[in-house]
């Protein structure tokens, strides 16, 4: 199998991380910039984004949680879905909130000059950081040891990311409980190889 990856984005993050915790071996990987229209990439994803897979077979598959799906379906075991699936899937829809939501506040710098952090639609984005980021402090996925599920995986995922790009603005209130959850699952291969560098 082979991975299309930049070492920044969450989505590729969550593909990654659900790859290593599958413990899926035979795997290749390239980093690309999907902003630079590598013609691999392309090749493999017409709308030129990151993560793409490649199967063995050579189909390839792109969204970061179709990814997850079909790991689900090709290895069930370790499953990433929990015990209580439907806890799982609800908190990591927060979770992916928070990251499309940051991730298109990256995105709405790069096609306005003017200040898109402070205009109406920008404001809306830093709502739906903040307001998925509460949400899930107020509630955070369950977690001991062992394999996470996708809950886990997408909520550090998309704190990681927050921090990364958006540092100590004021607007991110504390965050003890997803600090901790965060802490836990850190020193874990697939958290720490995944971890974003710019
Ligand atoms: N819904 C997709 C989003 C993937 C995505 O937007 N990836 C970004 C990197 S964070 C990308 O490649 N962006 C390039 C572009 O939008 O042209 C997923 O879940 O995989």
């Amino acid at each position: 199998m082979h991975l299309f990856l930049n070492t920044t984005s969450p989505y590729a993050r969550i593909a990654r991380i659900a790859l290593a915790e599958k413990e899926i071996g035979d795997l290749s990987a390239d980093i690309v910039d999907p902003w630079a229209d590598a013609p691999q990439l392309l090749e493999v994803n017409t709308a030129a984004r990151v993560p793409a897979l490649v199967t063995g077979e050579g189909r390839s598959l792109t969204e970061s949680l179709l990814i997850v799906m079909w790991l689900e379906h090709e290895r069930p075991e370790p499953s990433l879905l929990g015990h209580d699936v439907t806890a799982v899937l609800s908190l990591a829809g927060i979770a992916m909130g928070v990251i499309d939501a940051a991730v298109h506040t990256l995105i709405g710098r790069k096609i306005t000059d003017a200040d898109f952090d402070d205009a109406p639609v920008g404001l809306r984005r830093r709502r739906s950081i903040v307001d998925g980021l509460q949400r899930l402090e107020a509630d955070p996925p369950e977690y001991t040891k062992g394999v996470p599920d996708l809950s886990v995986i997408t909520t550090v995922t998309a704190l990681d990311y927050v921090r990364f790009r958006f540092g100590t603005a004021t607007w991110i209130s504390e965050l003890p409980r997803l600090d901790a959850l965060a802490g836990l699952v850190r020193q874990r291969q697939s958290f720490e190889m995944s971890y974003p560098r710019a």
